[in-house]
């Protein structure tokens, strides 16, 4: 049977994890599998049908150690029905190599910036033959890719992308317009509208997230233009100015509320796969 996914459906990515944070300043981020797994479940309940994971070493840093990230991709497929992203991101420590081997986990998608960015006071490196390797990777693998874009620029290197490089694994094309990173383009709805109106014609999806205080604004021109959204810790850590997230669900639940407002409902995982292309 196919899955059709009409365009009331919104999709909700959840981050919940990310590379940045450190748990002794947020000790509700969740770092461990159990956490991760849990937070999960909860975000799924709540609406959410994708989950892009950062994973943590036991001493709660950030780590790609291939054992982990393979356990966490079986853990959440037993847990949950969530697609599984793995970021390959990493942190802005991570070297390529490593950042390339993540596939080897056999995730539904994985993560894949397209060009190198300031990334507050250091540099998130995605130099072309990296971005290239990485994508023909991911074909090879049959990984669905979400290309993240933190600026104009990686719009255009997404044309240039499949233009010469052909259509991802399972034919869609979805990408995340990640906003308000200093040293990317603003989480503002003029950016977000530049950005939407620059895409290739290949993309069939697009999801928006915007870091910090630009969260909420990025997710409202997200709606009006028929995007959808990703949230999570990964992002922002204050539901408003004094206010901590003390869940990762308390962000899917604020953007399924913000997604009925708009008169969008939550898509489920199986649209979430037929929408990404991923069909088994
Ligand atoms: N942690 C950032 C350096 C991704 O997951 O692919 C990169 C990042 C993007 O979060
Ligand atoms: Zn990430």
């Amino acid at each position: 049977t196919t899955t059709t996914v009409p365009a009331e459906a919104l999709l909700v990515t959840v981050a919940p994890t990310g590379a940045e944070t450190t748990k002794a300043d947020c000790p509700r981020l969740p770092t461990t599998l159990e956490e991760l797994v849990a937070t999960a479940r909860e975000c799924e309940a709540a609406g959410a049908a994708m989950i892009h994971v950062h994973i943590r070493d036991d001493d709660h840093l950030p780590t790609l150690d291939l054992a982990r990230l393979t356990d966490t991709v079986q853990a959440l497929r037993e847990g949950t029905d969530l697609v599984v992203q793995l970021s390959t991101g990493g942190s802005v420590h991570d070297p390529l190599d490593v950042r390339l081997k993540v596939l080897d986990a056999a995730p539904d998608s994985c993560s894949l910036t397209m060009g190198t960015t300031n990334f507050g006071d250091d540099v998130f490196s995605n130099p072309w033959p990296f971005v290239t390797e990485l994508y023909q990777l991911s074909q090879e693998r049959q990984v669905v890719p979400e290309f993240e874009l933190f600026d104009l620029g990686h719009v255009a290197a997404l044309h240039r992308l499949l233009d010469r490089y052909g259509l991802p694994y399972g034919g869609r094309v979805h990408c995340d317009l990640v906003m308000g990173v200093p040293g990317g383009m603003p989480g503002t709805a003029d950016a977000l509208v530049a950005a939407v109106a620059a895409l290739p014609p290949q993309v069939t999806s697009w999801s928006a997230t915007g870091i910090g205080r630009s969260t909420l604004p990025v997710a409202l021109a997200s709606l009006s233009k028929g995007g959808h959204l990703r949230v999570g810790m990964e992002d922002v850590l204050t539901l408003r100015r004094g206010e901590p997230v003390t869940s990762n669900r308390q962000l899917v639940d604020r953007a399924v509320a913000l997604g009925g407002l708009a008169q969008r409902r939550p898509m489920t995982t199986a649209e979430a796969r037929a929408l990404l292309g991923l069909t088994g």
